[in-house]
């Protein structure tokens, strides 16, 4: 029991109720904007990873909850994911869009999955980023093309399938001789697992990349990876990303007014 450690603590002086124990302070719950899909598994799976208590907050992208002028002033991208942590630094609330950014952040925060010596943090960041410049637009207009694109542009196609390809083939060579793509798990792996895990939808082999495949498997057995991808599963059902509605708010979008 705290009570009787903190009259001890004040012998003499008014006894104040202590606020907290040491170490238990209430945490405010990060608040998770999300949309179940690759990029917003990034998130889940980190703050799943990290046990780090999180309210989610779904934004439907395909009823335009993305434009709505709350969400904008935390993602003025319209993209999720975004998070808002009310313990910022200092202990004031900031609000972080784009993954990468989310990523790093989280890990400096918990001092998790992100190494704080120099050597081991740029090997994590040169993967991190290159799922950010390459695997997932690649693999994201790959799949525009081939499952959405109202004509049916075999150029396209091929040019976003053969990328994907190339960038597998980088990824299974990179993991000939590593456990994970910065060598100890981290937040770089996160960020590939769910774009890694649509092999089939993007017309690819896994059977030609066999590193890649072995890795797929070890991130996937991870019971947070699980519970991050499983997260807000129910909220896509019903939707059909072929509906012209649907289409109408997510493709062909132009700058918005200022
Ligand atoms: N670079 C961004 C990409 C995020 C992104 O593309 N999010 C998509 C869903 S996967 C989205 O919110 N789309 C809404 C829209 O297209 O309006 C990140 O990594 O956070």
């Amino acid at each position: 029991m705290g009570g009787g450690k903190a009259k001890r603590a004040g012998a003499g002086k008014a006894v104040k109720k202590p606020k907290a124990k040491a170490g238990k302070k209430p945490v405010k719950p990060i608040e998770l904007y999300f949309w179940p899909t690759p990029n917003g598994f990034k998130i889940s799976i980190m703050l799943e990873e990290c046990k780090l208590p999180y309210t989610l907050i779904p934004v439907n992208i395909s009823k335009g909850e993305q434009f709505k002028p709350d969400f904008l002033k935390i993602s003025p991208n319209n993209r999720m994911p975004a998070i808002v942590d009310p313990a910022g630094p200092g202990g004031r609330p900031i609000a972080i869009f784009e993954s990468g950014a989310i990523l790093q952040y989280l890990g400096r925060k918990t001092g998790k999955f992100y190494p704080s010596d120099e050597r081991a943090r740029v090997e994590v960041e040169q993967w991190l980023f290159w799922q950010m410049g390459g695997l997932g637009p690649m693999a994201g207009q790959l799949n525009h093309f081939k499952h959405y694109a109202r004509e049916k542009l075999t150029y396209a196609i091929a040019r976003y399938a053969d990328e994907v390809n190339r960038l597998y083939g980088v990824m299974n060579i990179r993991l000939k001789d590593r456990e994970f793509l910065a060598g100890k798990y981290s937040i770089a792996d996160m960020a590939c697992v769910g774009w890694a895990n649509l092999w089939e939808r993007q017309g690819q082999d896994i059977e030609q990349f066999p590193h890649l495949k072995r890795w797929l498997e070890t991130v996937k057995a991870r019971p947070a990876v699980q519970r991050g991808m499983a997260l807000g599963r129910e909220l896509r059902k019903g939707i059909d990303m072929k509906d012209p509605k649907v289409q109408a708010v997510l493709f062909g979008q132009r700058a918005r007014a200022g």
